[in-house]
């Protein structure tokens, strides 16, 4: 099937010049894939010739679809308790510290079943896909044990394969030690970097990421971690520099990481390191807020330096429990000072890159055709709006997505 979709504004996201895009624009996808996108008037009549089905948009603004590059979307139970105690003056690392944090939502994931968390999963990958997310990443990191590990990713690629999404798996093994490694990190370590073959072998890996933090794991420890994926051709992300600056980042570059993500702490050295790798800094403004945190990310520094900036959700149950991209841009903006159009670069066409996905992210000829028609008429109105979701209309991989 060839289709022209038409009567559109379409952001192509296709390089800065881009914005707000080409009114009267039209684009034509073949299968899954975008066979020509420009103005309407500029359709080449051979293009015109081949197409099969005609869709008008009804002068709605297009974008590629949302890429929501950084999730922690499988785990059972939630945190509430945690943000009440915050709110009276506990700490993330002193819960943390206390056993709380990450540790009792590991309690939870290992206590429930694959059904139960595939339910809960699934439930929040909905509301993401309710506002326009046609790709998104999962890690695991609430199993810490090799058979709930797997579960969890099991359970990731499940959600890839009923719902209307791209799902991108990540192993983050090393978030947090197990209760049953107390004072054993480095055994631990050892037991993540001998988790990563059979998970690999099983198909459940797209990538690698740690928590390199003074309440997690040191440099060296990731450092392992990196080269136990390096040894299996898995490409490595982060999370690096969100509460103290470890020199994380550094470590992540030297590995050619696809990404380093959160970077509150970010020193320059860190930024140049990204730099020269061409590393992807993704930018989680949903933590930030959650936590109230006031050391900013380094955003000058990394656009001076030609960094890649990405924005995602990090949904997870204890710093970010979000469930809307549109607010992450919004507030990608008002806390990190990005312009909208940088903020949609980062849930598109950077995000897409922090995945290592290059088929989309932008509306190119050979790209998937997977986009969003939206009812506004700017595009900067989707970063501006808080609460409401404009969406219309999903097309992915060149079909209408109905609600799932
Ligand atoms: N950084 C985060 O913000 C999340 N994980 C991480 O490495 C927090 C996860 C949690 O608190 O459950
Ligand atoms: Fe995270």
């Amino acid at each position: 099937m060839t289709t022209l979709w038409r009567h559109a504004r379409v952001t192509t996201m296709d390089g800065p010049a881009a914005w707000p895009g080409l009114d009267d624009g039209a684009i034509v996808s073949e299968g899954a894939t975008i066979r020509w996108v420009g103005a309407l008037a500029a359709l080449p009549a051979s293009v015109r010739a081949g197409v099969t089905d005609e869709r008008d948009l009804g002068g709605a603004c297009v974008t590629p679809g949302l890429v929501d590059c950084h999730t922690h979307l499988v785990y059972g139970g939630e945190r509430a308790n945690e943000f009440e105690l915050r709110l009276s003056g506990a700490t993330y690392e002193s819960i943390a510290k206390a056993g709380g944090g990450i540790r009792s939502t590991v309690a939870a994931t290992r206590a429930a079943s694959d059904e139960a968390l595939y339910a809960a999963a699934a439930r929040r990958a909905r509301e993401l896909i309710a506002e326009g997310v046609t790709t998104l990443e999962i890690k695991s990191g609430y199993g810490l044990a090799a058979e709930h590990e797997a579960r969890c990713l099991r359970v990731a690629r499940r959600i890839g394969a009923t719902l209307p999404v791209d799902v991108r798996t990540t192993f983050l093994g090393a978030h947090a030690l197990p209760p049953e490694f107390e004072g054993r990190a480095d055994d631990y370590v050892d037991a993540v970097c001998a988790m990563l073959p059979a998970l690999h072998a099983e198909g459940l890996v797209d990538a690698v990421d740690a928590f390199c933090e003074r309440i997690a794991f040191a440099a060296a420890q990731t450092r392992r971690v990196f080269e136990a994926a390096r040894a299996l051709g898995l490409p490595v992300k982060l999370h690096a520099e969100q509460l103290s600056d470890q020199r994380g980042t550094e470590l992540a570059c030297e590995f050619g990481a696809l990404s380093c993500d959160h970077l509150e702490h970010l020193s320059a050295e860190g930024v140049a390191a990204m730099a020269r790798s061409g590393t992807v800094a993704v930018l989680l403004p949903g933590a930030f807020y959650f936590l109230r945190e006031t050391k900013l990310p380094p955003v000058q520094a990394l656009r001076d330096a030609g960094v890649p900036i990405a924005v995602a959700t990090d949904h997870n149950p204890g710093t970010s429990p979000v469930l809307s991209p549109l607010l992450m841009l919004s507030m990608a903006c008002t806390l990190f000072r990005l312009t909208p159009q940088e903020a949609l670069a980062g849930m598109t066409a950077h995000a897409a890159r922090a995945l290592g996905l290059a088929d989309r992210g932008a509306l190119r000829p050979g790209a998937r055709a997977d986009f969003v028609a939206w009812d506004v008429a700017h595009p900067h109105e989707l970063a501006y709006r808080i609460g409401g979701n404009p969406r219309r209309l999903t097309v992915r991989a060149g079909a209408v997505v109905e609600d799932p």
